[in-house]
């Protein structure tokens, strides 16, 4: 198949997801285009299935806003018809499913759109009532639509009234580079004195919840030597300095930025800490379970079909922290239940969140889609 790839080329879950799709099709012979304002960041070394099309935005002074939609969607149109492309994969309803639909109207009925819905599009978007009724357009007007969990379905007919089938696809973690891999040297300079290591990793919105993570370190440090490893940048950044300065935590608290590779450092971790507020997947914690780490979580969103509680993490109520901390504790003082915990976590990210069934599930359905 020659399919197009449409997300945010920037860090974020939905922008790995989309890429590392594309690498996985283009693995199994399929050509593969990447139309995209940058980029991607995940897309990694020359694949000859792999093709990138930039979309240039023009800054024209005539107009207040940089035009991304319309050019996207030319651009769209313009490597449909060039490479022949029999359908568009596109993250995100707004703006690229309407981009998408657009593109459609340029090129004719046999070009097809799946939709893949991440979340923030509908969780948070959602709300807005100068859009709703733009996003219940674009998800009704794609040939096909997916979201990658149960509760973001639910949450889209909630919210948006929609009069489309949407299918569930989980997100996948590719288990020939997240496992657990052998860092005892470099535990060495993050806790030299054997501590455990908290991690948390985000673009550090405020969705993320960061100020909770400080108030959990600081109740698990009371209790046990710990470290705690940020990873990630964002708005709530600066917030969430001032708050460890003022606690006192700073030099157990350990800032390592934007990370392109998070499978060389997940490893590092004792346990992964993820208190959303909004979450509808948490690809960071399948990540993270991938690599044998537990995650200690809140039950928003679709992280309860990520994480099972009481077998490979647990989950609190949002803003829980006293909680989060004891269950943190708890498994970090238990040896044997932190080992099971951990066996179970690799064990279920192998077997339900697989790189290679859930790449199988697109391409069936790409299949179908292209059926009729
Ligand atoms: O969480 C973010 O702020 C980034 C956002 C994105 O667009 O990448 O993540 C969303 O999509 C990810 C991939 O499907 C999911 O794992 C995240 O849970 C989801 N974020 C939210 O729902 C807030």
């Amino acid at each position: 198949m020659n399919i197009g790839i449409t997300c945010y080329p920037s860090l974020g879950g939905s922008g790995v997801v989309a890429t590392e799709l594309g690498k996985l099709l283009a693995e199994r012979g399929h050509q593969v285009h990447f139309i995209t304002s940058g980029m991607p960041f995940r897309l990694g070394s020359f694949h000859p299935n792999i093709f990138y099309h930039e979309v240039e935005v023009n800054n024209y002074n005539v107009f207040k806003y940089p035009p991304y939609d319309l050019t996207l969607a030319n651009r769209m149109a313009q490597v449909a018809k060039n490479e022949k492309l029999d359908l568009l994969h596109v993250h995100y309803a707004v703006p690229h499913a309407l981009c998408a639909f657009l593109a459609k109207q340029m090129v004719g009925d046999h070009l097809k759109i799946m939709t893949t819905l991440h979340g923030t599009d509908i969780t948070v978007l959602g709300y807005d009532s100068n859009l709703r009724d733009m996003i219940r357009f674009g998800i009704e007007r794609s040939d096909m639509v997916t979201a990658v969990s149960k509760d973001l379905i639910h949450q889209t007919h909630e919210l948006l009234h929609v009069d489309k089938e949407i299918i569930p696809v989980y997100n996948f973690v590719d288990k020939r580079r997240y496992y657990p891999k052998d860092v005892r040297e470099l535990k060495k300079k993050f806790a030299p004195n054997g501590e455990k290591i908290l991690m948390h990793i985000s673009n550090f919105r405020a969705v993320k919840r960061v100020p909770d993570i400080v108030e959990v370190f600081a109740k698990v440090r009371e209790q046990m030597p710990s470290r705690l490893l940020l990873i990630g940048e964002g708005p709530e950044m600066g917030l969430v300095r001032q708050m460890i300065a003022e606690k006192g935590l700073t030099d157990d608290v350990c800032f390592l930025g934007k990370q392109e590779d998070v499978a060389e450092v997940l490893s590092l971790a004792d346990v992964m800490l993820l208190p959303s507020s909004k979450e509808s997947f948490g690809l960071v914690a399948l990540e993270a379970m991938a690599c044998g780490v537990p995650v200690v979580a809140t039950v928003a969103g679709g992280l309860p079909e990520v994480v099972l509680d009481g077998e490979t993490g647990y989950l609190y109520e949002i803003g829980d922290v006293a909680g989060m901390a004891s269950g943190t504790v708890q498994l970090l003082q238990n040896q044997e239940l932190y080992e099971t915990f951990s066996r179970n976590s690799i064990h279920r990210s192998c077997e339900t969140f697989c790189h290679d069934t859930i790449t199988s599930q697109y391409e069936a359905l790409y299949a179908q889609l292209l059926k009729g």
